[in-house]
């Protein structure tokens, strides 16, 4: 559940839907955001049942209770992957398919 509708004024980013690109293209698409403090985010993929098949990721995360595998856990009992309302956060953009790392397939 996006942060954002429990709390409307929270920090949060959602990229919107970038879609993996296919073979014949040579640009993949980009979200860049600036990461300014050391305060754990958790992200996930809004994309179908990614998000309770364990697409989520952190920054900053910790050795405490807000740590990456604690987040997967609860992530995986989610009965629904809701993607935010707004775009937030970021700039999304595109780089050369060479450039991406791990380059796409
Ligand atoms: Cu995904």
């Amino acid at each position: 559940m996006p942060v954002q509708q429990s709390d409307p004024n929270a920090a949060g980013i959602h990229s919107g839907f970038v879609p993996g690109g296919s073979a014949n293209e040579t640009t993949v698409q980009t979200f860049d955001m600036p990461i300014n403090d050391t305060t754990p985010m958790f992200i996930y993929c809004a994309q179908g049942p990614h998000c309770q098949l364990g697409m989520v990721m952190t920054i900053n995360a910790n050795n405490g209770t807000e740590n990456l595998a604690a987040y997967k856990a609860a992530a995986a009992n989610a009965t629904a992957n809701v993607p935010a309302n707004n775009f937030k956060g970021g700039v999304r953009g595109s780089i050369p398919k060479a450039d991406a790392v791990p380059p796409p397939v």
